[in-house]
């Protein structure tokens, strides 16, 4: 067994009883109450989704395993000559909480480039597809065709015992996660490279070995390792980790519950928004036609575009309050590396004048900017341009997250989620029961 299949095991036999005891001797006690504005509003702030990998506080952001991202960054081992951490390593820590040294992470390193190869089938059947196909599209139906790989469905056939569904989940999500940048960069040069693919290089780690296979020099693979790690994870009640969660709930295997997931992550108010924000930049620029941004002018397209009952992209959020430190960590990425560049300096006065036309139109409950606002300026300063692949890129990051959460959800045996409905004449009767008291 693997040192990290090791720790994980003892991690999971030490964290069952706390599971176990607030099951049995407190179940009855409550957590909160739920209002109609939360029945019919989306379940916004319901509590009622349990994970240990990360916490999003509304005023300070998200925590990997009770670390900030700058505490993230600053503790996993790292690659000679680069500056963020192997993905790897931080997989190693989502699923542990350990923090692990550098021999460990490169042990998960080696582990991976085994499970890298993408199987033929799935080329095959990419190649299959129109070539106008949305990459997310492609993305989600490649690992949704690599599901007859599941050692977790071909083991619950043969019948197995619940206390060890976790060791098949780690091992397909493991297979899976290990492949998913490989399908990407295949991906991204069908489409967008003249159908040129680069073979894997056995001696790169995932982030290096995605710059290599996409083909953008370094400091490409620094930028991957930061931009998979801050997309991982946010909590579990975002679209594609609830959707993740939630398909993995009928224990279907990772392959099922993730190509969930990465439909919903297609979404515009949600993964696409990144996507969204390019397109938004882009047709500003346009519409300048030459002369130069102002914030004036910026103000106006903002109307414009609420005006005509559009979202601005990459702004807002159901639980931050705040400035995303998801964006900041990126604006300090640019800051040091792309100083004066014209779309971060575009990006930049967005910064400053969106939060006040969100304001001052009185509807938003957060003005401020989320990680989509910020994550294609990085991707096209080093050369991708094709902002309808960014959704992708998230992908392949929240895959991390999510893979990590279900392995632990079968480890802790939760439960198919399964809400309860109300019909609007109930809720009806209940608003009438309400207003009586
Ligand atoms: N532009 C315009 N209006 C916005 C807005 C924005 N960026 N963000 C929220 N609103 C509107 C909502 O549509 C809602 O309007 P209605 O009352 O007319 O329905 C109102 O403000 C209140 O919404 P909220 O409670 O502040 O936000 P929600 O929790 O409902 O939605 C989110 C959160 C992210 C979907 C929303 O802020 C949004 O649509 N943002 C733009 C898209 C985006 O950037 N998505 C990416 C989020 C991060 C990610 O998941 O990747």
């Amino acid at each position: 067994m693997s040192k990290l299949k090791e720790v994980l095991l003892k991690k999971i036999e030490e964290h069952r009883p706390r599971t176990q005891k607030l099951l049995k001797d407190h179940g009855d006690v409550k957590v909160g109450e739920v209002t109609i504005a939360q029945v019919i509003g989306g379940a916004r702030g319901i509590r009622s989704l349990v994970t240990d990998i990360s916490y999003l506080d509304p005023e300070e952001g998200i925590r990997f395993r009770g670390k900030l991202i700058p505490e993230t960054f600053a503790a996993l081992p790292k690659g000679r000559g680069c500056e963020y951490p192997y993905v790897e390593g931080f997989w190693y820590f989502l699923l542990t909480g350990d923090v692990p040294t550098a021999e460990e992470a490169l042990e998960v390193v080696e582990d991976f480039k085994a499970r890298r190869a993408v199987p033929q089938y799935v080329i095959d059947m990419l190649r299959a597809m129109p070539r106008d196909t949305h990459p997310m599209t492609m993305f989600s139906a490649a690992i949704l065709a690599m599901q007859r790989e599941s050692i977790f469905a071909q083991r619950y056939a043969e019948g197995m015992k619940r206390d060890d569904y976790w060791d098949p989940m780690y091992e397909d999500c493991t297979n899976l996660l290990a492949k998913l940048p490989s399908i990407a960069a295949y991906i991204y040069r069908m489409k967008y490279k003249a159908d040129v693919h680069i073979p894997a290089d056995e001696s790169l780690d995932l982030g290096g070995n995605f710059a290599h296979q996409m083909g953008i020099p370094k400091p490409y693979d620094d930028v991957a390792r930061m931009y998979f790690i801050l997309h991982s994870d946010h909590e579990s009640g975002n679209v594609s980790a609830h959707a993740t969660h939630l398909v993995a709930s009928a224990l279907s295997d990772c392959y099922y519950s993730l190509s969930g997931g990465m439909n919903g992550l297609a979404g515009p108010l949600h993964g696409l928004a990144n996507q969204e924000v390019l397109r938004w930049l882009m047709n500003f620029q346009k519409k300048l036609d030459g002369k130069e941004p102002t914030e004036e002018l910026v103000r106006e397209a903002l109307w414009d575009t609420l005006k005509a009952g559009q979202v601005i992209p990459g702004f807002g959020h159901a639980v931050l309050r705040k400035t995303d430190p998801r964006y900041t960590a990126q604006r300090e990425f640019c800051l040091k590396n792309l100083p004066d560049y014209p779309l971060f300096k575009l990006v930049n006065m967005l910064f400053k004048v969106t939060p006040d036309v969100l304001s001052e139109q009185g509807k938003v409950k957060n003005p401020w900017p989320n990680v989509d606002a910020h994550s294609g300026v990085i991707q096209w300063y080093y050369g991708l341009t094709e902002w309808d692949f960014y959704t992708v890129l998230f992908g392949v990051g929240r895959a991390i997250g999510v893979l990590a959460n279900i392995t632990w959800d079968r480890a802790l045996a939760y439960p198919i989620e399964r809400p309860k409905s109300l019909t609007t004449k109930m809720l009806e009767d209940i608003a009438a029961e309400g207003s009586k008291a």
